[in-house]
């Protein structure tokens, strides 16, 4: 730190003086007071003034100059990795369209070459979504090529229908007595029995519920409130006679929903404890599955639970992803019907029951919106 002496008249000034001309960071080291005469000619009158030493850092403005230099740089540097991202994001997308629409211009009209790629890039294999494409096609004699049959919505909605299967509304007009969701932990089996049991009591069926998830503390009083509130009869069960009681007693009940301790998929010991609770009534077993995991790790949920005869999936977690091919390429390639998606953490608004329409709109449009089917989107 180098240090200067500056003449002012008071400290205000010197502060002032310190700021304007040495920058921030420099500082009052000391202060004396000083007469000095006013005009040479009468010595005997004078002024106070205050000489002030100050210290000023060394090569603080090199320092600073530097530093902003950096930030400079750094704020450079980012906003190109952005726009880099953003570029290779839009170079990827556009070239994969290109080759799409190119490998099947021979073959598809271009409204269809356009569908195609906007399926695959929503994570639907490739001869998944041709054939998927193929089915919602005729041939178009003027065109020479495979064109869609009626408008992209229906025919698309017509395809899903005939290569996969959806449990949807009807399972709530021909309920089956014991539903149970198993599945790993935290991928929202609670949650969704909460919003299963709003959305059929709603339609004027009598539900019930039964947790055999007595394990992790706070799992049985969150389900608990919900069902509160709803006004149902609930239950815990924590072996396979209590829960083959809670049963009998809720005969009268047109549904009853199970939930189920939320075991790791790697845990075949604890999932084998699940075993004699479901084979001592005959429950319709759903497994739930986030719809944001990968499709390979799907795969082998699916494997690790199917020690129990699973009836169908429930797909979770939707809104938290945006490429939900991996649930057309799942259920399609395990023909297992959907039962419905959930979207949202929100009980009990944040669930759709499964249907064609539905899984339509998930496809075509860019950003689906999370209500339940039913308006035709623009494609
Ligand atoms: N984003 C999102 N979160 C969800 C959804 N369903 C459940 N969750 C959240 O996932 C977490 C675990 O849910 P829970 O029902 O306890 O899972 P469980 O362990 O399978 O019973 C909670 O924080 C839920 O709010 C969903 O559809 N979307
Ligand atoms: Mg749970």
């Amino acid at each position: 730190m180098r240090t200067e002496k500056i003449i002012v008249s008071s400290l205000q000034e010197a502060v002032e003086e310190l700021k304007r001309s040495y920058g921030e960071n420099a500082v009052v080291l000391s202060s004396r007071v000083i007469k000095r005469r006013k005009w040479w000619f009468f010595p005997f009158l004078t002024t106070t003034l205050l000489e002030v030493t100050i210290g000023i850092p060394e090569n603080e403005k090199d320092f600073k100059e530097e530093l902003s230099e950096k930030l400079k740089v750094y704020e450079e540097l980012q906003h190109l990795r952005d726009t880099l991202s953003k570029v290779i994001k839009n170079i990827q997308t556009a070239e994969e369209k290109d080759q799409n629409q190119q490998e099947h211009s021979e073959e598809f009209s271009l409204r269809a070459q356009r569908i195609l790629s906007r399926m695959v890039y929503r994570g639907v294999r490739k001869e998944i979504a041709k054939k998927l494409i193929e089915e919602a096609c005729g041939f178009d004699i003027e065109l020479g090529k495979l064109d869609f049959k009626e408008d992209v919505y229906r025919s698309l909605t017509d395809s899903f229908e005939k290569n996969i299967s959806v449990e949807g509304n009807k399972i709530i007009e021909q309920t089956p007595k014991v539903i149970v969701l198993v599945g790993p932990t935290g991928v929202g089996k609670t949650t969704t029995i909460a919003k299963l049991s709003y959305l059929f009591k709603r339609a004027g069926k009598k539900v019930g519920v039964i947790t055999l998830d007595s394990y992790r503390v706070g799992a049985v009083e969150q389900l608990r409130s919900f069902i509160k509130i709803m006004e149902l009869p609930f239950k815990i069960a924590d072996s396979p006679e209590e829960f083959l009681k809670g049963i009998k007693e809720m005969s009268n009940r047109d549904v009853i929903f199970v939930d189920t301790a939320g075991r790791s998929h790697h845990d075949k010991l604890k999932l084998n404890e699940l075993k004699p609770f479901l084979e001592s009534c005959e429950a319709s077993i759903y497994l739930t599955l986030s719809a944001n995991l990968s499709e390979p790790v799907m795969y082998e949920v699916i494997m690790q639970f199917s020690i129990f005869p699973i009836k169908g999936l429930v797909f979770s977690k939707l809104d938290e992803t945006s490429y939900p091919g991996n649930v057309i390429n799942v259920a399609y390639r395990t023909q297992l019907p959907i039962l419905c998606f959930t979207t949202g953490q929100t009980v009990p608004d944040d669930i759709v029951m499964a249907d064609y329409g539905y899984i339509t709109k998930l496809m075509l449009e860019e950003k689906h919106e999370f209500e339940s089917a039913g308006n035709s989107p623009e494609a």
